[in-house]
């Protein structure tokens, strides 16, 4: 059994977001989903670090970090890293102006000014106590990667893969397809990183595969009446910019927010242990064995109504009135 299902204490999840914010619009969702739980105590947001090569992709986290009155959060991205390209679901709201020039949405920090992701996750887990981190990696790999490729430095006398061992307690990501149908973009846009994360990650790993946001829709129909709360929504016009409307999207990168602050809410049931293998396509390949580090999500029929209402009532949950 995996040490998560054990937990008695009812202390936040203290969690650190990895995501490729710019390619998709469900990171946004989920990134929002997040900011709820933390709104509710469930969690904790240590840091946010990014595998998007573009600076809109920082400064748009910094654009939902601020809207939920927590823009001190630390923000790091990839240097050199993979889908540079434009992307206007988190340019159009980072650069948007009210008539007097202020924008719309205020951030934290200029345009290219996030330090590198790798130092923000050492900073980051070398705070914090031993076995209480919970990462969720809703992009590329490449971020973990590095991380484990760290060596001591001044942050920490420990190199990555030491402290991902001694902090981090899960990793749960939507990464692949189980079972395996085709190359899923997250893992495919990096694959020799997702081979080594995949490969060497110490802790227990739980994968959101492909087949589980893609049984569960977000409704465009939320996006246009349970945001209303907030004129302006930084996520709304996300999605508004990310295609045209009206559209209902897979809930890819939520259902691992969820799963990560919620292990124990039964939205969904888990594979026997294992291991994930990655091939040089990039397919995932599992071999259940008894003490395995990887399972996989699975999405019971009976639960589906139950597990989106959540994520649509989570992602749509307005600010907290207590920052
Ligand atoms: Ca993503």
């Amino acid at each position: 059994m995996f040490a998560i299902s054990l937990q008695a204490d009812s202390a936040p999840v203290r969690v650190i977001f990895d995501t490729d914010m710019g390619n998709d619009v469900d990171d946004a969702l989920a990134l929002g989903i997040l900011h709820a739980l933390e709104s509710r105590g469930e969690a904790k947001l240590l840091a946010v670090t990014v595998t998007k090569d573009n600076p809109y992709a920082a400064a748009f986290v910094d654009v939902i970090d601020t809207f939920y009155g927590r823009g001190k959060i630390p923000i790091g991205i990839v240097k050199g890293g993979k889908t540079p390209q434009d992307s206007p679901m988190i340019r159009v709201p980072s650069e948007r102006k009210k008539p007097d020039g202020s924008l719309v949405y205020p951030r934290r920090m200029a345009l290219g000014a996030a330090p590198d992701a790798t130092s923000v996750l050492r900073q980051t887990l070398a705070q914090e106590k031993d076995a209480s981190v919970v990462i969720v990696q809703v992009g590329f790999s490449t971020n973990l990667a590095r991380l484990l490729d760290s060596r001591a430095d001044a942050i920490s006398p420990l190199s990555g893969a030491q402290l991902a061992a001694q902090k981090v307690r899960l990793l749960v990501t939507m990464a692949g397809h189980f079972p395996p149908a085709e190359p899923e973009y997250n893992v495919a846009t990096d694959i020799p990183s997702a081979q080594k994360v995949f490969a060497e990650w110490p802790s227990p790993v739980v994968f959101s595969g492909f087949e589980i946001g893609q049984a569960l829709l977000f409704p465009a129909r939320s996006i246009e009446q349970d945001f209303s709360w907030a004129p302006e929504h930084p996520v709304v016009d996300a999605y508004r910019n990310y295609m045209r409307m009206p559209y209902d999207r897979p809930t890819w990168d939520l259902t691992a927010a969820l799963y990560a602050v919620r292990p124990d809410a039964n939205y969904f049931s888990l594979s026997p242990e294992g291991t994930v293998r990655v091939d040089e396509k990039g397919n995932t390949l599992f071999t259940a064995s008894p003490g395995g580090k990887h399972r996989y999500l699975i999405l019971d029929e009976a639960a589906k109504a139950r597990t989106l209402e959540a994520l649509i009532l989570l992602a749509s949950q307005p600010r907290s009135s207590v920052r």
